[in-house]
């Protein structure tokens, strides 16, 4: 074991990657497993909110992108099963996991769609901050879950350029079509600053995380990064953030900002937020539905090992 821990602390010291057949501790193959699982439900969740869009598209090209959208997330959700089970989990029990309530997913997605400018401010919102959190994934120590999220981060930059166009194409509409990008805009900002997680001090994954070079930067430093990020492109957009806090420091060199709610993240993530009983039923529905085509598949195989 004295030696498993050297190989292994040996292979992080060095910035390299550690394999699926590497040893490792079991407490860093549970963090991975446990990332993973939530990153690979996130990613299926999120299918749910910005979907109930795809037949009431607008028009034939946003249905187009918003149905390629849609099953990028798919995709993403099936790299990211296949990494988890490269530690030995089993996709069958995390799912189980996910519709029994026992394993989370991204707080973000529990939050209603109510216009087609919610699929505008997602993309730019919601799609620019899982690329700030997800780009230092890329080095993330755990090989397997490194290569899949280059891809992913690479089909998120398309994601957030499809909604930042849907957006600016609004803005130079009508009135109304102002109005409904500023109220998705308002509706959404504060979760998808939650999205990056509780603050450093509230933190308890975080130091060991980054000791063992999963995480690159911490919680607080990734929202920061989006505040910055985002600030100049709404001003391009010709919309107003939600916080009367908001202002750049010329001192520190970074936007100043409020303080979101995290009495309401802690809801929405122990299972009391508003969308999250529809997101497991769904989830579970379509589970179930899905029961004739695993059932099919499993004794195609036995027929072919026979
Ligand atoms: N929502 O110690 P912490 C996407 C949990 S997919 C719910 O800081 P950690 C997209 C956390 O899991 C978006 N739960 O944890 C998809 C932990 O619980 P446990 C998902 C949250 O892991 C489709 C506890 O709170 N992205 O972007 O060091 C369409 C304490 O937190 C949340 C990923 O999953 C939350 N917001 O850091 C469009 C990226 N925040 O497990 C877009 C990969 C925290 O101890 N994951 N929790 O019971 C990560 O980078 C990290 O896991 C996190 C949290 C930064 C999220």
């Amino acid at each position: 074991m004295g030696d498993v821990m050297l190989d292994f602390e040996d292979t992080i010291a060095r910035d390299q990657r550690i394999e699926p057949r590497d040893p490792m501790p079991e407490a860093y193959r549970k963090t991975m497993i446990r990332q993973i699982a939530q990153h690979a439900h996130s990613e299926i969740i999120g299918m749910q909110p910005e979907g109930e869009w795809i037949t009431r598209a607008p028009t034939l090209r946003r249905k187009a992108i918003l149905l390629a959208k849609v099953q990028d997330e798919a995709g993403h959700g099936l790299y990211l099963y296949s990494a988890a089970e490269t530690l030995g989990a089993d996709r069958g029990d995390l799912t189980t996991r996910l519709i029994e309530g026992r394993q989370k997913y991204s707080s973000i997605f529990n939050y209603p769609t109510l216009t087609f400018a919610d699929v505008g401010v997602i993309g730019w919102l919601v799609d620019g901050a899982a690329i700030c959190n997800q780009v230092p994934l890329c080095r993330s120590s755990y090989g397997p879950y490194g290569r899949a999220m280059i891809r992913i981060c690479k089909e998120e930059s398309f994601h957030q350029r499809q909604g930042y166009e849907l957006l600016m194409t609004m803005m130079r509409g009508t009135d109304v079509q102002r109005e409904m990008v500023q109220d998705a805009v308002n509706r959404w900002w504060w979760p998808s600053l939650m999205m990056f997680g509780p603050p450093d001090g509230d933190s308890p994954n975080t130091a060991q995380s980054m000791a063992w070079k999963i995480k690159r930067h911490t919680n607080d430093e990734l929202r920061q990064r989006f505040v910055d990020m985002s600030v100049p492109q709404a001003v391009s957009l010709g919309v107003t953030l939600p916080d009367p806090a908001l202002r750049w420091n010329e001192e520190r060199g970074h936007h100043d900002f409020g303080t979101p709610d995290w009495d309401e993240l802690k809801r929405v993530i122990s299972g009391d937020g508003p969308m999250n009983a529809a997101r497991i039923t769904r989830r579970r529905q379509a589970h179930e539905d899905g029961a004739w085509v695993r059932a099919a598949a499993a004794a195609h195989a036995r027929k072919k090992a026979s």
